[in-house]
């Protein structure tokens, strides 16, 4: 990974505060204003450091843009959580900016515009108006574009519109529930829907939770801090928007049926389907509130108890995604998941000396903080040079020092790394010597990508035939939210995994999540071995392992399929 900053919650959320008084400014014609405000967006969500540091240090005049007007925004934003100014344009345009810029074909102008002629303010009015062919008669569109916006909406939709990658969010959503379980109101409170399932994006979040005092519990957590607006507040269910930019629903139900409820509400829809059909075919009934045999209930206090009178293994929430688990849980076959705890090491890390920001030594102490046994550093390889690439000369240096630490015996050994640059033609960036002397060589595909899924797979084919690769990066080269993947055909990729004992990463970094789980499970069938990494650039971003570990645990995988796991890191490196 080497194009995208890391993401800091506060830069994000002035960034966007930003374009959009940017975007409200072009509305009241103001465009000098527009364009300041337009810039320092742009350069805050560039920052690799966190805005906070830099008002710490009072140095918020170094982020470019940043005069002494828009410095006292940023520092009312982080003292008051408010900017004035922003609060009085949004009560007077109450436009939802963030998510009509997402649709193709919709800059600023084009947003006021639609505003000034139509009143439109979010997705819903714009649909509205393409559906009465009211669009097409503003001045400077026309059907044609009616059409293509039409299209827009719906490209948007279906790529997962307003989706967050949970890692980016995973602990703030850990905070925000630390913090309503410490107010002492609820007598269990468990995290459901697609963040216990650690699905890579996430929609909304969801919490349940019982209560002997249901009244003032809901009024406790309506008063949180963190709650930035209320959609809807009723006696079972409380719907808000955070400020973390996620919605939330707070579910309070009974006791007694909290069992029931958390299965219900940790989903997914598909797999709680058919589970509903097996209790339908052994004459019962299963809903939220617990499984009937006609007015008899038959289980609901526990999700075990749901499970097991189904005649069913429990299922991990990671692969309740209907895609084989519960005929498993049927025939008592189902995996045993690779372990969080036994993930005890990274494959794929970065530093200073390209494109991270942290310090060799940095990121070591870091991972032996985290009692790692191992971390690889995989900096990336010279014809990178949007990541400043190292040479041969340069990855020898690198390698002479990993050697001189990893003679001190230190609990963690250092890994000789490369993210090599698998070239156009299949051949590889650095020479065939150092590539040998390399513990790690992970072939990646960052440049020269066409659609042709003939040229990308044969691409892949040989650089794994070449015998110099331990395992291919990020293989499906998506990037959530901004970029397809690759046209590949991944059973001859995996063949050739297979063949040439070449391991297939999973890629934590938020916006990779890559291989999706889907694809893991189609490249286990073919009994290759995985790499999991962080792809971290910095030693805040190392935690991104455990949602690589998550999509290994989506993906069926079990020990002895992670080469990361405690027992195949010694098998391979003798530690
Ligand atoms: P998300 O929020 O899009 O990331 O995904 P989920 O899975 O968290 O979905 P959400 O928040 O709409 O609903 C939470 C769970 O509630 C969902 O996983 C399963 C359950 N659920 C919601 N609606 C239905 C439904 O119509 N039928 C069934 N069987 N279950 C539902
Ligand atoms: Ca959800
Ligand atoms: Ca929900």
């Amino acid at each position: 990974m080497w194009f995208l900053t890391i993401i800091f919650m506060i830069n994000s959320e002035l960034s966007s505060i930003f374009e959009d008084l940017a975007d409200m400014e072009d509305i009241e014609e103001n465009h000098w204003e527009s364009i300041a405000y337009r810039k320092v967006a742009k350069s805050i969500s560039m920052l690799t450091g966190d805005v906070l540091d830099l008002y710490h240090e009072k140095k918020l005049r170094n982020i470019e843009g940043v005069g002494s007007a828009i410095e006292k925004k940023i520092i009312e934003y982080i003292e008051t959580g408010k900017i004035s100014k922003y609060e009085i344009l949004k009560e007077k345009y109450n436009i939802d900016f963030q998510s009509l810029r997402k649709i193709q074909g919709l800059g600023p102008k084009r947003i006021a515009l639609l505003h000034l002629t139509l009143g439109i303010k979010n997705l819903d009015d714009l649909g509205a108006a393409i559906d009465s062919d009211r669009i097409s008669k503003v001045p400077g569109f026309g059907t044609k574009s009616q059409e293509a916006l039409k299209k827009a909406i719906e490209f948007y939709k279906s790529t997962g519109a307003g989706r967050i990658p949970l890692a980016t969010c995973y602990d703030d959503i850990q905070k925000f529930f630390d913090k309503i379980n410490s107010g002492g109101k609820f007598t269990e409170l468990q995290i459901a829907g697609s963040a216990r399932r650690m699905k890579d994006t996430v929609g909304d979040i969801d919490i349940l939770s019982s209560s002997t005092i249901p009244e003032e519990a809901a009024k406790y957590f309506l008063g949180l801090e963190e709650i930035k607006h209320v959609i809807a507040s009723g006696d079972t269910k409380i719907s808000v928007i955070l400020s973390l930019g996620l919605n939330c629903d707070l579910r309070i139900i009974d006791h007694k049926s909290f069992g029931a409820g958390l299965q219900y509400f940790t989903g997914s829809k598909e797999h709680n389907i058919r589970l509903r059909d097996i209790a339908i075919s052994k004459g019962m009934k299963l809903n939220e509130y617990g499984l009937f045999k006609g007015e008899k209930v038959i289980a609901s206090e526990t999700e075990h108890g749901i499970y097991k009178e189904l005649g069913l293994q429990w299922v991990p929430p990671e692969l309740r995604e209907n895609m084989g688990e519960v005929e498993a849980a049927l025939e008592n076959s189902l995996p045993e998941l690779v372990d969080y705890d036994l993930i005890r090491g990274d494959f794929h890390t970065h530093t200073d000396a390209t494109d991270g920001h942290s310090t060799f030594r940095q990121m070591v102490d870091a991972a032996i903080k985290l009692d790692y046994k191992f971390i690889a550093i995989t900096e990336h390889s010279k014809s990178l040079k949007i990541a400043h690439g190292l040479d041969e000369k340069k990855f020898m240096a690198r390698n002479r020092e990993i050697e001189k630490f990893n003679e001190k015996k230190s609990s963690l050994r250092v890994l000789k790394g490369v993210e090599l640059e698998i070239l156009k033609d299949g051949s590889l960036d650095l020479s065939k010597g150092l590539l040998q002397e390399m513990d790690v060589v992970i072939g990646a595909i960052h440049q020269s990508v066409n659609d042709d899924i003939r040229n990308n797979t044969t691409r892949f084919v040989r650089a794994i035939e070449s015998g110099l690769l331990t395992t291919i990066a990020h293989p499906t080269g998506r990037l959530l939210g901004t970029r397809e993947p690759y046209h590949i055909d991944f059973d001859t990729v995996f063949q050739a995994c297979k063949d040439n004992n070449v391991a297939v990463e999973i890629n934590g970094f938020p916006t990779r999540s890559d291989l999706p789980y889907d694809l893991v499970k189609k490249a286990k069938s073919y009994k290759v071995n995985f790499t999991l990494g962080s792809d971290a650039h910095g030693t805040e971003q190392l935690k991104y392992l455990r949602f690589a570990t998550a999509i290994a645990r989506r993906g069926w995988l079990e020990s002895k399929d992670v080469l990361n796991a405690d027992l195949q890191f010694s098998k391979k490196f003798g530690k």
